[in-house]
């Protein structure tokens, strides 16, 4: 990505969904060395790695060569990339990515239980370290709970981790299921909390009592641009952006700062009123943790003790 400066608004409106920001601001906040963006997405291209036949929607392609371009402009170092549901159980442009990433990016797949030892450890052996569960309904068909059960005792002895999506509305019902789960369990955007509710209401208590009760389970403190009412309001890098997000994942900072994870989610499925603008969310950090000790927690101890374990020796 050489484009440092918007190009005619940023995006372009393509399949019905907004493609990503074309022209990513440079961020004003410096991030620490060895910062992880352990949240991203690679999309194809779909004439290499196709689409999965059910898919939900049809994204743009998003090469493994715009987010490593893109993770350079920012000033990360490492990737995280997850299985978006767009490719279902086919990993190959995940792992394409992850093999050429010389050994900076690592992975979180979707599998099915139908998959071999073999292909686990393949798996394994190319960087991916976690499973992901999506119960995000207009995302995914149900799958029944005791095949996720079983994926999530066969990835544990790879000492994986198994990453959840689900909306705020739907915790109570998956409770028994994820207080079950044999692994660290990572939620993605904070559990998709409704952020016009009051960040001491009884939806949010409940996501904070989940990680007080559950001392295995950690937070991505991610996605204020889908999570905002308020949306980015961002004139300047001065201008505080998706402040009603702000709260939520200042909370969970501050109550378990050594289970949350940051990422860019580029690049941004699914958005269709908004395309965030990558330097602004890079930005949009220092609203949620604004000293350095705890962006260190936040961008590169807790993700590298997660994600690369052997290179981690604390700080
Ligand atoms: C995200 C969020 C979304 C999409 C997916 O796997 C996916 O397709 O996770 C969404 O639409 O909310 O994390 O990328």
């Amino acid at each position: 990505m050489t484009n440092d400066k918007p190009t005619s608004g940023g995006f372009t409106k393509t399949n019905g969904w907004l493609d990503w920001y074309t022209g990513p601001s440079k961020p004003t906040l410096k991030l620490p060395a060895g910062a992880v963006d352990a949240h991203c997405h690679v999309f194809g291209p779909g004439d290499t790695f196709p689409y999965a036949p059910q898919r939900k929607y049809t994204p743009c392609d998003a090469s493994k060569d715009q987010l490593f371009a893109l993770r350079d402009h920012l000033g990360f170092e490492r990737n995280v990339v997850v299985q978006a549901t767009c490719h279902g159980s086919d990993n190959r442009a995940m792992v394409d990515a992850l093999l050429h990433a010389n050994g900076k990016a690592r992975g979180v797949a979707t599998v099915t239980r139908d998959i071999s030892d073999a292909d686990l450890q393949a798996l394994h052996d190319a960087g991916v370290r976690g499973v992901r569960f999506n119960f995000v309904k207009r995302l995914v068909d149900f799958t029944p709970k005791e095949e996720l059960i079983e994926i999530a005792n066969r990835i544990k002895p790879l000492g994986w981790h198994v990453v959840i999506y689900f909306e705020a509305v739907d915790l109570p019902e998956l409770w028994d299921f994820f207080t079950a789960l044999p692994t660290t369990v990572v939620v993605d955007h904070m559990g998709r909390p409704d952020v016009t509710q009051p960040v001491d209401g009884p939806e949010f208590a409940l996501f904070e009592r989940f990680m007080t009760e559950h001392p295995n389970v950690w937070s991505k403190v991610t996605c204020p641009e889908r999570l905002s009412v308020s949306g980015p309001k961002a004139l300047n890098d001065a201008t505080p952006t998706y402040t009603d997000v702000v709260p939520f994942a200042q909370r969970l900072i501050a109550r378990f700062p050594d289970r949350v994870l940051w990422g860019t989610d580029w690049p941004h499925p699914n958005l269709k009123d908004h395309m965030p603008d990558d330097g602004l969310l890079v930005n949009f950090i220092a609203q949620i943790a604004p000293d350095e000790a705890t962006r260190q927690r936040l961008l590169v101890d807790n993700p590298m003790r997660l994600y690369w374990p052997e290179e981690y020796h604390g700080t």
